[in-house]
């Protein structure tokens, strides 16, 4: 698989020098080579890549119409873009631009507008008339997913198997691999003298010093080192292997490229946090190499706010301890120093994180906790009929993910199935479980009817501006046997079906049972009243105040408001909560708090969900502005809501949500990567 060799010894041959009597000693130990093996993440020789596509909408729009690669395009969805391809990038068009917009600065732009669900119709289709039927048609992601899918499994097949894969799909165009063990492998074939035991029995004894002068990194993007920082020192094993990383990263890439027709760009590091800040550092079809030596240099570009869970709250305190926002100040603020303000978890985290420290996991097991399928309305619907179409729209939705999910194969299952339904303020929500052997669109569906059912008892649910479906409690599936009994529901099932076990909860009651739910800073953020027009969060910059997040007088207290979200559990503040309950965010910063919707890192749940509210806000803007054209429905519209009235431009996301290169040398425009992100959402 890795054929010319890329290193050189001080002959220019390329076998490994086998002098040792005359080489120094390597800063690493034959136990830190063997740590390699099982994935230590504490390991100093560990290795491991993020692979990001290259604009990914735009590219699986184009592969699937043929398109020339040297032509722009963008991937619209109502009158906004989503992704807009780099030849389009040239032309100065990015996600924050209007279609109108857009063909002005590139009249030859081909745009093409996401796939929809129609109401009525059981299948997502590429529609030409989409963009004018944002009342009728919700937005289908399943192009992308299944070419999300069919990257991840080349991947999967590309790579050695067992314990020498390990791959954690990170978001619907990521994925993170911890390459250490067969990196390990590849460094035990090639290198003879890490072959075997060390040689006087001692695994803390230092190895020594590779026998190779100088490596070659190919067309790599290499991070420079700062001044005097060893770029004449010569490879350690470190550099060794993140040399075997890049050559199994460039040759993975392009086979998929091969097989797929994609391209994509990628960070070789040894941790997750340098490799996702190194995938971005250069684009597209590029990867970049963050040497252990350029670590330091290479963090001391960016500003802090910008690293992964400092982007919030905990970022604004360090910036007003220390008065600075840059990487570098920090540097030279003391352990000791950065305890006294910050207190001692977080001085330490701070402190190693500033220097690219990151033991966080390369999971291979994240699993989706939720789905969620969502609608909002514009103008409201008012009757049942009206509702049942979208309920069978989301059921078709949700079930095709779940199928996705191996659901068909009975691999994993969700448990509750929950219906939230939006009138004015109000917002009620009712939600009962699924019966284990009845796992279908139609049962989903009947489900959902039965959920519907139950709030309209309620009475005066109508006009509804809202409705979601969501299912959830997913646990792994019973293998086997699905004979006869397969097709029988008796006992609680049968009444589950029946009745859907509603969770009788007024909009007030559901209210107080996800406050209840909630870790304590969220619950001052739902009781804290303050106002909660819509407008706050269109011009909001920088995190909010906790207040911010409150919708006074609101039954909602969570964000599943827009027209599409997908699985990975961010959509409902139990499953929020659920989630974020795993993971310490700071000792896994790059998924703790993704958002759902556009893949945005954020550093606390407070951010995440401010971040949400802005996907709310935007939402109802883009919304707007499609109304607009419609004069009639907009007189509606402005009349029932005065809320969405005519905001113009949306700020960014209250929290940064990825970022960017110190510097950029590509040339290319500046890019704003995750702020606008907006409208869609993958799992
Ligand atoms: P990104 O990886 O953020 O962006 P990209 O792949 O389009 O471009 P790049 O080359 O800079 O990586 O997002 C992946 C896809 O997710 C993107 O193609 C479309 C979708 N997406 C949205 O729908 N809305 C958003 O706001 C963002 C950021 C992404
Ligand atoms: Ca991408
Ligand atoms: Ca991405």
């Amino acid at each position: 698989m890795l054929s010319s060799s890329p290193f050189r010894n001080r002959h220019g041959d390329s076998s490994p020098a086998r002098s040792p009597g005359r080489r120094k000693r390597s800063q690493f130990t034959y136990r830190h080579f063997h740590q390699m093996a099982s994935y230590n993440t504490s390991c100093p020789l560990r290795v491991v890549a993020h692979l990001d596509l290259d604009c990914f909408y735009a590219q699986v729009e184009m592969v699937r119409l043929g398109i020339p690669e040297d032509k722009p395009l963008a991937v619209q969805q109502w009158q906004g873009l989503i992704a807009v391809n780099y030849p389009a990038r040239s032309f100065n068009i990015g996600r924050h631009c209007t279609v109108t917009e857009a063909k002005r600065l590139c009249p030859g732009l081909i745009s093409q507008h996401v796939a929809t669900w129609r109401e009525g119709d059981d299948k997502w289709a590429y529609r030409d008339d989409a963009a004018e039927h944002i009342a009728t048609d919700k937005v289908s992601l399943d192009p992308y997913r299944l070419e999300s899918r069919r990257i991840m499994n080349i991947i999967k097949e590309h790579l050695p198997g067992g314990d020498l894969q390990k791959v954690e799909k990170a978001s619907i165009d990521e994925v993170f691999l911890d390459l250490s063990a067969h990196v390990h492998a590849v460094m035990a074939e090639r290198f003879e003298e890490l072959r075997g035991l060390e040689p006087y029995g001692d695994a803390n004894e230092e190895m020594l010093m590779p026998g190779v002068k100088a490596l070659d990194w190919k067309a790599d993007a290499l991070v420079d080192l700062g001044e005097g920082e060893g770029e004449f020192d010569d490879p350690d094993w470190d550099d060794v292997a993140l040399l075997v990383a890049s050559e199994i990263v460039r040759n993975l890439r392009g086979v998929i490229r091969e097989k797929s027709g994609y391209t994509c760009s990628a960070g070789v590091s040894r941790n997750k946090l340098l490799s996702k800040l190194g995938s971005a550092y250069k684009k597209p079809n590029q990867q970049t190499v963050i040497r252990n030596r350029a670590v330091r240099h290479f963090l001391s570009g960016f500003k802090f706010t910008k690293i992964k869970n400092l982007g919030g709250k905990l970022g604004e305190q360090v910036a007003e301890a220390f008065n600075t926002e840059a990487v570098s100040d920090l540097l030279e603020v003391p352990m000791e120093q950065l305890k006294m303000k910050l207190g001692n978890e977080n001085g330490v985290w701070i402190y190693e994180t500033l220097r690219g420290v990151d033991t966080s996991e390369v999971n291979s097991g994240t699993q989706i906790k939720s789905m969620l399928s969502a609608k909002s309305f514009r103008p409201d619907i008012t009757t049942v009929e009206q509702a049942t179409k979208w309920l069978r729209i989301f059921a078709a939705d949700i079930f095709a993910r779940l199928v996705e999910e191996g659901v068909l194969e009975h691999k994993r299952r969700p448990k509750t199935i929950n219906l939230h339904h939006r009138h004015g303020n109000q917002t009620r929500s009712r939600s009962g479980p699924i019966p284990a052997r009845l796992l279908n669109e139609e049962s989903l569906f009947e489900l959902a009817k039965n959920l519907l059912y139950q709030i309209t008892l309620e009475g005066n649910i109508w006009p509804c501006s809202n409705l979601s479906l969501s299912v959830a409690g997913f646990e792994e599936g019973v293998q086997g046997n699905m004979g006869i009994d397969a097709f029988l529901v008796k006992g609680d099932e049968a009444r589950a079906l029946k009745s859907s076990e509603s969770a009788r909860t007024s909009s007030k009651e559901a209210v107080d049972t996800s406050i209840r739910q909630q870790p304590a800073a969220k619950r001052r953020r739902i009781d804290g009243g303050g106002g909660g027009g819509i407008q706050r969060f269109l011009t909001k910059r920088g995190s909010a105040p906790e207040d911010d997040l409150v919708r006074k007088n609101s039954g909602e207290t969570t964000l599943g408001t827009s027209k599409t979200y997908v699985a990975s559990g961010a959509g409902w503040p139990e499953e929020l909560s659920s989630k974020e309950a795993q993971a310490d965010p700071r000792r896994s910063p790059m998924m703790a708090h993704a958002c759902s919707r556009c893949n945005a890192n954020l550093g606390s749940p407070e951010e995440l969900q401010s971040h949400l509210d802005w996907h709310f806000a935007k939402d109802l803007q883009e919304e707007e502005r499609v109304s607009q054209a419609f004069a009639n429905q907009q007189a509606s519209a402005a009349a029932n809501n005065p809320r969405v009235g005519s905001q113009k431009g949306a700020a960014a996301p209250p929290a940064s949500a990825a970022a960017s290169g110190p510097k950029k040398s590509t040339g290319r425009p500046k890019k704003k990567p995750e702020r606008g992100q907006s409208k869609l959402n993958f799992g």
